[in-house]
């Protein structure tokens, strides 16, 4: 037996580093790598048998070619030949007949490894198709951040561990950030109060001292309430403000708006509570908040990303390096345009916004109409909105779909073509976490089995039969990572020579950032009044909710699953258990619903089954689902991301999967 290392290929802030031990050829075992700098030994518990899922019976191991109506999911084996043929024929007509902007490619974070993940781009923009808009996860938040902020970079998390004052916003750490947590309890060991804030208490409250529950959506007031108070009380940084911050004497004249009383009727927390979260908020020393992405996911999540953004801003906590973490914390890793290739786009290429699927594959509704997509490293018939209109635009008889995955996914079903992919130990790659400022290359450790073909190599199989002639085609993936990896470009620059041979080595590499980074905006100062955007100053957006469907529905994690990653892991899936809606107990009593009830939530996109789990610790008019189910582990066949729509975010374009509305009844 031999022992490699690797690293975790998921979209993850953590980025952890692996040891797998190798025997004839296969992963038989994997471990947390103890010389990772960050991740040191651990690994999360959907991640500890990485061999399982690598080694799984149910993996796509050759080309397969539809035999039955498309969504049935029923296929046979091909040659890779035929199906290089197949495809490279079929959007040849399409170009012809409908020019290259008929096709797109659909992508996301099926492998977070920066070559894998991204190589779409190039030959994508090289063809000249529609591109994507990938705005499926944080945009929204990354947007808000940016209005406020400019390119300012966030807190480091481990000045987490430095911090007096924590207040966890909307992220269920013990599911997404779990490398985190030991950051946390260093502070809590140093007397530091941590407080979670969310819809419902999840399994990140046993982190922290205390929890308050917010309706959904209305953070944004919660956080102006809390400057209402700190002003009040003396504990806002006016020589701070006065030399960094843009828009603080507006925001003065708007705050009587916010006053405790007021925001209790609209966030749901109590007048006291708003007070007292101020108060030791504006009296710590170190204050840090930990932003989730959750939060940021309605249609005025960016601005609410704004409002947060505000809160170290005006304590002047940032003068010190506190401030939040999160977001955008980690530096750039060399010159990832060399992997999207701009330089082969062309300008007038239209932009598709992956969260509008079904509209974009909707022929009444695109014009030119999209007549292929070729689908790699997402799912998104389980994972985007609007689904059941989605299926219905998947089953579009003229529409020639290409799946590259690793398992028969709900989208892969609706494939003309499925081409089998790779695991991350199968290939070469290289990653930086977006949760710690680190870069680790990852080679290949084993061969694939079957015919399993890499992205990077299956588009090069494509590239030659389109006959694409730029050099960049012919490079191999190991070549592609090591000349990148080598140019002294962004942070790769700053490695020394030892560092640099730890990363060719295939050792994780950290910078640690101080966290006192001047402010990157265009006017220098923190911006919470920003001329460039739609609502120059930051202000509390209220949900547009109606009688009919009175109910705030929330998309949240899964403790034992990641999106629809890991569903084919039988262990798992059996410990998430059954697909349920989390109801107050409020809401549950005004419509008869008992616990393990079957109810069904519905609005004008959709119905859908669920079990309810009834509880007290959600506030009443909010109903979470976490998890994605595949479509097999449904009630009725339909997840809850049926009853998500298509609109986007204020900026960012992103997903609204934390912001739809909806009613339940008893079934
Ligand atoms: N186990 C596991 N790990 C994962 C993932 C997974 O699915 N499972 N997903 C990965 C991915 S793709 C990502 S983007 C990251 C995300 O990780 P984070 O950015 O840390 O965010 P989440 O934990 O997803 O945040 C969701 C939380 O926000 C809460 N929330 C929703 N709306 C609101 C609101 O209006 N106000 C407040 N205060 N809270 C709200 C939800 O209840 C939920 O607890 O995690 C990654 N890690
Ligand atoms: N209800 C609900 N919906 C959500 C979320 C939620 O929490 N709840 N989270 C949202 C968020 S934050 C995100 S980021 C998205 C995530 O959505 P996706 O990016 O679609 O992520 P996954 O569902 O994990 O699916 C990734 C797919 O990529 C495949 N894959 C993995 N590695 C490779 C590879 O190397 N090559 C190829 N070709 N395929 C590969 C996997 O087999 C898997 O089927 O979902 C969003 N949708
Ligand atoms: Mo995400």
């Amino acid at each position: 037996m031999i022992e490699k290392r690797t690293v975790c290929p998921f979209d993850c802030p953590d980025c952890c580093g692996i040891i797998a031990s190798i025997e004839n050829g296969k992963v038989v075992a994997v471990r947390g790598d103890d010389e990772h700098p960050r991740t040191q030994g651990f690994l999360c518990r959907k991640m500890n048998h990485y061999e399982e899922m690598i080694n799984h019976p149910n993996r796509i191991l050759y080309p397969l070619k539809r035999t039955g109506k498309k969504g049935e999911g029923q296929f046979e084996r091909i040659s890779w030949e035929e199906a290089i043929t197949s495809i490279t024929d079929q959007w040849k007509k399409i170009i012809k007949e409908y020019g290259a902007q008929a096709l797109i490619p659909y992508y996301y974070a099926g492998t977070e490894g920066i070559l894998q993940q991204h190589c779409g781009k190039a030959f994508f923009n090289y063809m000249g198709a529609s591109k994507l808009v990938t705005t499926l996860c944080s945009s929204g938040k990354g947007a808000g951040w940016k209005a406020v902020m400019g390119n300012t970079l966030g807190m480091p998390a481990y000045k987490l561990g430095q911090c007096d004052r924590i207040l966890v916003w909307s992220s269920n750490i013990a599911a997404t950030r779990i490398h985190e947590i030991p950051y946390i309890k260093e502070a809590r060991e140093k007397g530091a109060k941590v407080t979670l804030i969310d819809v419902y208490e999840t399994p990140a409250a046993a982190h922290c001292d205390d929890t308050i529950l917010v309706k959904a959506g209305t953070d944004g007031a919660l956080a102006l309430s809390m400057i209402y108070v700190m002003e009040k009380e003396g504990l806002t940084d006016h020589a701070y403000i006065e030399e960094n911050v843009q828009g603080y004497d507006l925001l003065l004249k708007e705050l009587p708006m916010y006053a405790p009383e007021k925001v209790a009727k609209i966030t749901g927390v109590d007048a006291e509570t708003i007070r007292e979260l101020a108060l030791s908020y504006g009296k710590a020393e170190r204050p840090g908040i930990l932003l989730g992405s959750g939060a940021s996911r309605n249609k005025a999540g960016a601005m609410l990303v704004r409002c947060i953004a505000a809160l170290p801003a005006v304590v002047g906590s940032w003068k010190k390096g506190f401030g939040i973490s999160g977001i955008k914390q980690t530096g750039e890793w060399g010159d990832r345009d060399r992997i999207h290739r701009s330089d082969f786009a062309r300008e007038d290429t239209r932009s598709l916004n992956m969260m509008q699927l079904a509209s974009i594959l909707n022929k009444e509704k695109t014009n030119p109409p999209i007549m292929g997509i070729y689908i790699y490293s997402c799912n998104p018939v389980a994972v985007t909105t609007n689904i059941v209109e989605l299926r219905k635009q998947m089953e579009r008889e003229d529409l020639f779909t290409v799946v590259h995955e690793r398992f028969m996914t709900d989208t892969a079903k609706y494939a003309d073509i499925i081409l089998p992919a790779t695991f991350s130990v199968e290939h070469y790659d290289f990653f930086h976490g977006y949760g710690m400022n680190s870069v680790q290359y990852s080679k290949k450790i084993v061969e694939a089995p079957g015919e399993c073909c890499s992205n990077w190599e299956t588009l090069q199989r494509l590239a030659a039969a389109m006959g694409f002639e730029d050099e960049y085609f012919k490079k191999s993936e190991e070549e592609i990572c090591l000349e990148y990896l080598q140019e002294k470009t962004g942070q790769l620059a700053e490695l020394t020579q030892e560092e640099m041979n730890r990363v060719l080595e295939g050792y994780a590499v950290e910078k640690r950032l101080s966290g006192c980074f001047d402010i990157a905006t265009p006017s220098g100062k923190i911006e919470l009044y920003n001329p460039m955007v739609a609502d120059p100053l930051i202000c509390y957006k209220d949900m547009d909710v109606t009688d009919r469907y009175p109910l705030h529905l929330v998309a949240a994690p899964s403790l034992y699953t990641l999106n629809s990653t890991f569903t084919t892991q039988e262990g798992l899936t059996k410990k998430r258990g059954r697909m349920t809606l989390i109801v107050s107990q409020v809401d549950a009593k005004a419509r008869g619903i008992e616990e393990g009830d079957l109810i069904l939530c519905e609005n004008e996109l959709a119905q859908v089954t669920f079990y309810a789990d009834v509880r007290d610790n959600i506030l009443p008019g909010t109903v979470v689902a976490e998890g994605i189910y595949i479509k097999d582990q449904t009630i009725d066949g339909n997840n809850v991301n049926a009853l998500f729509s298509e609109d986007l975010s204020d900026l960012g374009e992103s997903t609204t999967i934390c912001g739809n509305f909806v009613q339940i009844l008893r079934k």
